[in-house]
């Protein structure tokens, strides 16, 4: 109850804040994107992290409100990194289950682009395996629907949950996120880096970007990036950082 409360005076209050981690290209360290990732920072008490209120946000449906807080700031702070020309490629915002079946979903979302004048090209979302298995077809239409409109697809924690190959041929996705789970043991068992080559081959086949997540050591990233694995996003290149501490980080060459 006493997340409950927190979250929902957060809400009130606007203190969702929004932080950004880096994605960059593995060939040569560049930024080449990022991934905005929400926390709750209460005045007095610290921040939250989301493993402590998401699972919690879901349950109340209070997650529909907080999601499009988080659009909405991430909106802002791109258009303006944009403008400036800090910022190239796109911003990637996390789906929940719950948002993502709204009957509304791409005019909700549209309307906060256009409220927020950014163009769906610098709009990515991340869409975990669990939320689009669960009603495949349905999952197809939403994902074509958002796509028609110019706003990329990325599929979260690829590998964690049960994706039939045949429905990941149809997904009209852009992106594969390798979970971090895999990335953990790269370099130790046989299995893992198998699995992520085959991984990294049939994305690739498919037409699509492949992002290994949770990197953390030069090892992992230059193991990735043997296997063909062109992007990353993990502590070993940058935490998620605010969004003035982002914009530090990039203009600091690495
Ligand atoms: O940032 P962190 O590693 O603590 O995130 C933990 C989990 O919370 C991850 O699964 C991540 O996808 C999820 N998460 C982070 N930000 C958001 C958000 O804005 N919306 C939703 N639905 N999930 C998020
Ligand atoms: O589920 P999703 O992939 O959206 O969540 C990403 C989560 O992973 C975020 O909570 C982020 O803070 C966390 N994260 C990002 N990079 C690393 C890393 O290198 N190590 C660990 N342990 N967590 C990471
Ligand atoms: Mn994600
Ligand atoms: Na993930």
């Amino acid at each position: 109850l006493q997340v409950e409360n927190q979250l929902r005076l957060a809400l009130r209050n606007k203190h969702i804040q929004v932080m950004y981690q880096p994605k960059v290209s593995l060939r040569n360290y560049e930024f080449v994107g990022l991934e905005a990732l929400v926390r709750l920072n209460i005045p007095g008490t610290g921040v939250i992290n989301p493993s402590e209120f998401i699972p919690l946000a879901e349950e109340t449906g209070l997650i529909i409100e907080m999601g499009e807080q988080v659009l909405r700031q991430t909106c802002r702070d791109m258009r303006q990194w944009v403008e400036q020309g800090t910022v190239q490629g796109r911003v990637a915002v996390n789906l929940s289950a719950k948002q993502f079946v709204q009957p509304d979903l791409t005019k909700r979302i549209m309307a906060i682009l256009n409220e927020e004048k950014l163009a769906p090209e610098y709009l990515e979302l991340e869409i975990t395996e669990g939320v689009v298995m669960e009603d495949p077809e349905r999952a197809i239409e939403i994902m074509t629907e958002l796509n028609q409109c110019g706003i990329h697809l990325a599929l979260d924690d690829f590998g964690t949950g049960y994706s039939s190959l045949a429905y990941l041929k149809r997904f009209p996705i852009q992106t594969l996120k390798i979970d971090k789970a895999f990335v953990d043991d790269i370099n130790g068992a046989d299995r893992d880096r198998n699995m992520v080559a085959s991984i990294v081959a049939m994305a690739h086949n498919m037409g699509l970007d492949v992002v290994a997540e949770g990197v953390v050591n030069t090892a992992q990233a230059s193991t990735l990036s043997r296997l063909s694995c062109e992007f990353a996003q993990g502590y070993l290149f940058a935490e998620p950082l605010s969004s003035e501490a982002f914009v530090q980080h990039i203009s600091v060459p690495a």
